[in-house]
């Protein structure tokens, strides 16, 4: 089992998304062990993505995801890191394909509706940031992964 950090970006809340955005995660049966909508802070916006502090979009980028409520996650499943960024989709919604969540529900790469950490190095540096150990839920699954 290994674990991925996703974040609903601002935006998606003032949608009506939310749910539906969870619903297809769940469907496709990763397992939640976390989850809290948030106000990120500027500190923590840029401490998340420090690694494009050189970028030209930073500024764009920490303006928008400090500007609205977010919702982070936290999943877990088997090489679930490279599935959820599959059901994802690519970084620019233009090579997001239909059926994934980008390739569904947006078309501007500075707005892309959802993070999802890249590595299992990043999920781990990302969960850390964003929850307490105490705030992950290691639930037991009586349907258990077999299912899925
Ligand atoms: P991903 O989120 O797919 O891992 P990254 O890590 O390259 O992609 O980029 C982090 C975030 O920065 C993206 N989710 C997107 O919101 C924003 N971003 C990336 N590239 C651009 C760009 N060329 N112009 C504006 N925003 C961008």
């Amino acid at each position: 089992m290994t674990r991925c950090f996703t974040m609903l970006k601002p935006g998606v809340i003032n949608r009506r998304l939310v749910g539906e955005i969870i619903s297809r995660l769940e469907k496709k049966g990763f397992k939640l062990v976390g989850l809290k909508m948030m106000q990120i802070s500027n500190e923590l916006a840029c401490n998340h993505y420090a690694e494009h502090k050189e970028k030209p979009f930073f500024g764009e980028l920490v303006d928008y995801i400090t500007s609205a409520p977010v919702v982070a996650m936290v999943w877990e499943c088997d090489d679930c890191v490279a599935l959820i960024r599959k059901f994802v989709g690519a970084t620019k919604p233009s090579e997001a394909n239909p059926g994934t969540i980008r390739g569904d529900y947006c078309t501007h790469t500075s707005h892309n509706i959802i993070h999802a950490s890249d590595s299992d190095e990043s999920a781990e540096r990302e969960i850390n940031l964003f929850f307490k150990p105490e705030e992950i839920i290691n639930w037991d699954d009586c349907c258990g992964e077999k299912w899925y």
